[in-house]
């Protein structure tokens, strides 16, 4: 008997789906391109059972795994949770045992010290696995074909700390998967470690560092040799959990740092640059090095683009909080910790980045973004985000131009993933896939764009019989690393 509380975050377009199951070949609009063969795997946050707390938060729910997998023009849909020790733990109670976001102080006695991650937040197949991740837990392995879930892993033994990412890049020339784990000496620690773990799952490289102040640290990039972390002014500490507010609170005092070290040392070269006042950043696009200097471009507002992870002393303000596209650069020949410039280089304010994944870490021309176009009519209830992300926009960093398509009034966009046409196809050239949730009928779509004309609009939509939640984030693979 399951009592969601009355809360924004379980009714509307953030209904829950709770939805496992298989869909053979869905139904087609328009022509999906037969050359392409592979998956798309994405993620959302689902709560088995109702959770512990009226105010539960979205990033709180079990993560649900989709993966649309694409050959001969055809497209089969498979999704199943994430059986994270937690899913497992409450599906043999039948309830929520673990409470709220990321606080263990308020989870049921008989689950103390148990792993409270959801792998709600990123899938992505590395070394003949689907990691499933989230930042606060190790990395999960599901089955690629199957999605069943294998369990948690160290890699061997060889990644002996509780954390993992959920934005790892993995370095076009080596292969090798690139990421970080934060909080490493237990929740609201700022030890955090830099790792690599090569095709083979092989941990290869690591590297200890420490932030500036405890923090969400999101995501990051690679920037050929150097790995670039920025860190916003979300924070927390023991009074927070105590008192059971939300795990991050937003305090626009704390600068805003762009941490660069190289990728092959020991962490001890790491050098954080400095923004005062503060911005806020979250998901990278893309970073590169330029001679001494590293450009690192992601989506900026001015105060917390999360409403979930308020400021105390300031109202949500959804001006302030919009997202647009910005250029950080330092450089590592000067002697001042202070960050060089902050350009914005984007018109249409965003969130979801993407690039052609083949040149993370390069200098780069093209990047897309899922993008708030504000005069346009909305017909259906709000979302979690800023505004309604109606509108999907790729930017040209070459001319400067920018080509959006909105979906309609009824409809927002998930993040999108890049495919290219094949392995050596020019930058850019090859497919966008989204998924494309309407508000009124309440389906989902999943639309395959040409990532270069993404202003004509979709050229097939895959139609689901249902509406996924929001989700997160996720990846394509090519066919060759798929069962036939
Ligand atoms: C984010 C998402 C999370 C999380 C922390 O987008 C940060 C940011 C879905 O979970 O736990
Ligand atoms: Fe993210």
């Amino acid at each position: 008997m399951a009592h969601f509380p009355d809360n924004p975050v379980f009714k509307d377009v953030l209904r829950l789906v709770r939805l496992q199951g298989d869909i053979g070949d869905l139904e087609i609009e328009g022509e999906v391109p037969a050359e392409l063969n592979g998956a798309f795997y994405r993620v959302h946050p689902d709560p088995q059972f109702a959770p512990k707390f009226e105010d539960d938060q979205f990033f709180n729910g079990d993560g649900m795994v989709s993966m649309f997998r694409f050959k001969n023009g055809r497209i089969d849909f498979k999704q199943r949770y994430a059986q994270t020790d937690k899913w497992k733990l409450e599906n043999a109670a039948g309830k929520a045992l673990f409470g709220a976001y990321r606080n263990p102080l308020t989870d049921d006695e008989a689950v103390k010290g148990k792993i409270r991650g959801t792998a709600n937040t990123n899938v992505l197949v590395h070394a003949g696995k689907l990691f499933a991740m989230k930042e606060d837990s190790p990395c999960l392995i599901m089955d690629q074909n199957t999605l069943e879930t294998e369990g948690y892993t160290d890699f061997g033994g060889d990644l002996d700390i509780p954390t993992f990412t959920a934005h790892p890049k993995i370095d076009p020339d080596t292969g090798n998967f690139c990421g970080f784990g934060y909080s490493i000496a237990g929740p609201l620690t700022r030890e955090a470690r830099y790792f690599e773990i090569d095709p083979a799952g092989k941990v290869v490289r690591q590297a200890n560092f420490t932030v500036p102040y405890y923090t969400m640290l999101h995501d990051f990039s690679i920037a050929g040799d150097y790995a670039v972390f920025n860190v916003s002014p979300y924070t927390s500490d023991m009074s927070v959990l105590e008192r059971n507010m939300p795990h991050f609170i937003y305090k626009r005092d704390l600068p805003f740092y762009l941490g660069v070290m190289r990728r092959d040392g020991d962490g001890s070269d790491m050098r954080w640059f400095k923004q005062e006042p503060s911005v806020c950043g979250c998901h990278v696009m893309n970073a590169f090095q330029e001679g001494t200097r590293i450009h690192l471009d992601l989506p900026v507002s001015e105060t917390t683009s999360l409403p979930f992870f308020p400021e105390l002393d300031h109202p949500w303000d959804p001006a302030a909080s919009t997202t647009w596209l910005t250029r950080v650069t330092v450089d590592l020949g000067s002697n001042t910790d202070e960050i060089a410039s902050m350009e914005k280089i984007g018109v249409m304010p965003g969130e979801f980045p993407r690039i052609d994944d083949r040149m993370a870490g390069k200098a780069y021309r093209h990047g897309w973004m899922i993008t708030y176009d504000f005069d346009k009519q909305y017909n259906g209830p709000p979302g979690p985000f800023a505004g309604v992300l109606n509108s999907l926009t790729h930017y040209d960093h070459e001319s400067g131009e920018e080509k959006s398509w909105w979906c309609g009034p009824d409809s927002a966009f998930q993040e999108p993933a890049f495919i290219p046409r094949s392995k050596d196809a020019a930058e850019g050239d090859g497919w966008l896939v989204a998924l494309i949730d309407n508000h009124i009928t309440n389906y989902s779509d999943l639309c395959i764009f040409d990532a270069l004309h993404v202003e004509k609009g979709p050229v097939a939509r895959a139609k689901l019989p249902v509406r996924l939640r929001q989700g997160l984030h996720g990846n394509w693979v090519d066919g060759s690393k798929l069962a036939a």
